[in-house]
């Protein structure tokens, strides 16, 4: 096998030289820091990587006896080769991310392929950076732990993700004791699964919780948006209503006020359509009490997330419902969006099924869908 070393000031550099020279499909045999020049204490540190080309698949299986082409190894011996491969997709898709990881990585070279795997899970670069940079400074800062291996400053990612995010349960708690029921609004952009969301809700309260739950709505726009939460309050033998103004969803309210938990469905808007916003806040604002949940689609762009959550954000929301994150494999972006706008989650949906397909989640579990998938 020729084996070559490509020397760079950034592992970027190297792979580069690497993929020019030798091609894509180049095998990594090896990479490390190279420390700096004995005889010059200024100069930087430079990487190297030990590459060959592309293995000739020939080489990988011989000839029985018979004539059969088996393959020499079993398949508990790939193991190795699998986890050499993850890191060298990692490497690879440093190249041409203007990652500006240097400074971190010439103390910690391991952050690299955690950048990586960090940036395939949909989180941004910026968050990724700054989420190793905090977890590197940690294992520093902790003196009882040996850094030095991806291991160990993987369990200082975790650690710094988990700060970011809170969950909560808005219904855990019994009545304020104002004598009427929790009523809590569900509130975003058009099509996120809000109507879909309070129908699993409404099951999950009634027949897990055995809560009295009455359900509103005050969505006056879309043709069958009324109809569509009745047909699932009917299949439940849940009380529906339409309340399209602040006087009827005071007095709608009042009917209802020996319920445990009121769930109310708005009309999705855009996020920029202000007045849709304002009309939405002025039928909420009430002498009775309301908590907002902020819904947004995991199939939203992070960015247009990030804008959609500040305009709603006018409306004082309590908590999070991510959705449909069954249809997408960079859950990643919930983290920056945890940042941006600090809100605690109090829901996640994963599949279109009414009731199944509701989480009400632990921290853990979310670390698990944002991190868990897409590593290999
Ligand atoms: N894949 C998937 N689809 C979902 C999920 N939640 C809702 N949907 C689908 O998304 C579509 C829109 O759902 P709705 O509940 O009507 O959305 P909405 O936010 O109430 O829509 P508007 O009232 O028009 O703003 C429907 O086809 C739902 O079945 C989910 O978790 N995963
Ligand atoms: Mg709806």
């Amino acid at each position: 096998m020729r084996v070559k070393i490509f020397k760079g000031r950034t592992i970027q550099e190297a792979m580069a030289s690497i993929k020019e020279e030798l091609g894509p499909d180049a095998m990594i045999l090896s990479t490390r820091r190279v420390p700096k020049s004995p005889r010059d204490p200024y100069a930087k540190d430079m990487f190297e990587i030990e590459a060959s080309p592309k293995a000739d698949p020939k080489d990988s299986v011989v000839a029985s006896p018979k004539g059969y082409v088996v393959n020499p190894k079993p398949a508990e011996d790939l193991a190795p080769l699998k986890d050499e491969l993850a890191s060298i997709k990692d490497l690879i898709s440093l190249v041409g991310l203007e990652s500006g990881l240097d400074s971190l990585m010439s103390d910690h070279s391991e952050a690299a392929g955690l950048f990586a795997s960090l940036i395939r899970t949909g989180i941004s670069e910026k968050k990724a950076k700054a989420i190793l940079k905090n977890a590197c400074a940690a294992m520093d800062g902790d003196h009882n732990e040996a850094a030095g291996s991806m291991a160990i400053l993987k369990k200082y990612v975790i650690q710094e993700c988990l700060k970011d995010i809170n969950t909560v349960d808005p219904f855990a708690e019994g009545t304020d004791g104002s004598g009427l029921p929790h009523a809590a609004a569900f509130v975003g952009p058009t099509g996120v699964g809000k109507t879909t969301t309070i129908a699993k809700l409404a099951a999950e309260l009634k027949f897990k919780r055995k809560k009295s739950v009455g359900l509103v709505s005050i969505d006056s726009y879309r043709m069958g948006a009324f109809e569509q939460l009745k047909s699932y309050a009917s299949i439940m033998g849940i009380m529906c209503v339409p309340a399209f103004s602040r006087e009827d969803l005071v007095k709608t309210l009042e009917r209802m006020r020996h319920m445990d938990i009121v769930l109310i469905d708005t009309a999705g808007h855009s996020h920029s359509d202000t007045a849709r916003m304002e009309e939405v806040a002025q039928v909420l604002d009430g002498d009775f009490k309301v908590s907002v949940h902020l819904v947004l689609s995991m199939t939203t762009g992070f960015i247009d997330m990030k804008t959609a959550a500040s305009a709603f954000s006018a409306l004082n929301p309590e908590s999070y419902v991510f959705t449909k994150i069954d249809e997408t494999k960079r859950c990643g972006k919930i983290l920056d969006q945890v940042g941006d706008l600090r809100l605690p989650i109090s829901l996640v949906t994963n599949g279109q099924r009414v009731p199944e397909d509701l989480i009400v989640p632990k921290p853990q579990d979310l670390l698990g869908l944002m991190l868990g998938r897409d590593q290999g």
